[in-house]
């Protein structure tokens, strides 16, 4: 298999990316979300099950039997699954997805186009079977738009087939319609007040091994004028807890994996940094705490200022007064 490619799949406003066990919350919520939940095998158990489920999921993974993706926006927030399994040599069978309250407009048809392109171009298999269940109206609805075949129906549900022939001739057509229907998601750096944005930087890859490589006012949209790490973290500490006025970073994980989460004083959100290709951009004005890291996780980050400690919030209530100064229309 080609891992670099199967990894994450990046398309007009989506990525897939393959499920970590850090996702296991997320997609626990997801399934035993009744507005989500009504077509899809019963889910039982804890948020631990789940991940125990990834962790078991990701031998399977290795062993090119299956694919389960997040779905995510390019601004890195995660907006459902999808999943291939059953892959054999010729076949793979396709489902499982669920989107949730936070996709963007067309976010089916991209996803989708974008997962069967995983079966069909990437891993060369010839056909992708599915089924929908009798109910639901607009799955049905939806695969026949997509062209593909019924092959057949019991009092459950009704089973259909697409060929790579079928798919090639008509994925063009459902793109253009993905374009025209969706705005892309600006991925590049929204260098606003109070954004994070997630960061991708080339790699170059050879026998020897991979080569990332950064460059400032372009990969990082900043002049960077300090850069630090933190290592021999031990994995229960909690570093962060402040905010900044006028510093703009990107935080990476040069190895292991370690959790960001990020508040704007309205929203929070968290991030799971474990790719040393993509950072985290975080602008001004965003509190930031860090915690779960793995054990011999080394985070790298670049500053656009040396350091200052004038510069830091240290108290959440301090944060709080700033951003409501910035959101002030009269300040
Ligand atoms: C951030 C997260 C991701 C310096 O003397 N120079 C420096 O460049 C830095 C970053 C820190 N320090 C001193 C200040 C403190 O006395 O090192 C000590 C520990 O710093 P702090 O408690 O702020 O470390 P973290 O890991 O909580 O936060 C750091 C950065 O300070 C912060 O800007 O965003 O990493």
């Amino acid at each position: 298999m080609d891992l670099d490619k199967i990894e994450a799949v990046e398309g007009h406003q989506l990525r897939l990316r393959l499920v970590q066990p850090e996702d296991a919350a997320y997609i626990y919520d997801l399934r035993m979300n009744p507005d989500y939940n009504s077509y899809l095998s019963p889910v039982s158990g804890t948020v631990a099950d789940q991940k125990r489920w990834i962790e078991n999921y990701k031998t399977r993974e290795m062993a090119g039997e299956e694919l389960y993706y997040v779905i995510e926006c390019l601004n890195g927030q995660r907006c459902g699954v999808v999943r291939l399994y059953e892959i054999t040599e010729e076949s793979f069978t396709w489902g499982s997805i669920i989107l949730d309250q936070n996709k963007p407009r067309k976010a089916a048809l991209e996803a989708t186009l974008q997962s069967m392109s995983v079966g069909f171009d990437i891993l060369k298999r010839s056909v992708v079977k599915l089924e929908a269940d009798n109910r639901n109206d607009i799955a049905l609805a939806f695969y026949r738009r997509f062209g593909m075949s019924e092959t057949g129906s019991d009092a459950q549900n009704t089973y259909f087939e697409l060929t790579a022939a079928d798919f090639n001739a008509h994925k063009d057509a459902l793109w253009t319609a993905v374009k025209k229907h969706s705005k892309p998601i600006d991925k590049k750096h929204d260098r606003t007040y109070g954004s994070v944005t997630l960061v991708d930087l080339p790699v170059v890859t050879d026998p020897r091994g991979d080569l990332t490589f950064l460059e400032a006012n372009n990969h990082v949209p900043f002049d960077i004028q300090r850069i630090y790490y933190l290592y021999n973290v031990p994995v229960d500490s909690e570093r962060g807890g402040h905010a900044h006025l006028e510093l703009e970073q990107v935080v990476f994980a040069l190895s292991g994996s370690f959790r960001m989460k990020i508040d704007d004083g309205v929203t929070k959100q968290e991030f799971w940094l474990r790719n040393p290709r993509q950072g985290l951009y975080i602008n001004r004005l965003i509190w930031r705490e860090m915690d779960c890291f793995s054990q011999g996780a080394v985070c790298m980050v670049v500053a656009s200022k040396p350091y200052d400690e004038a510069d830091y919030l240290r108290r959440y209530d301090d944060f709080q007064k700033q951003v409501a100064k910035k959101n002030d229309p009269l300040s």
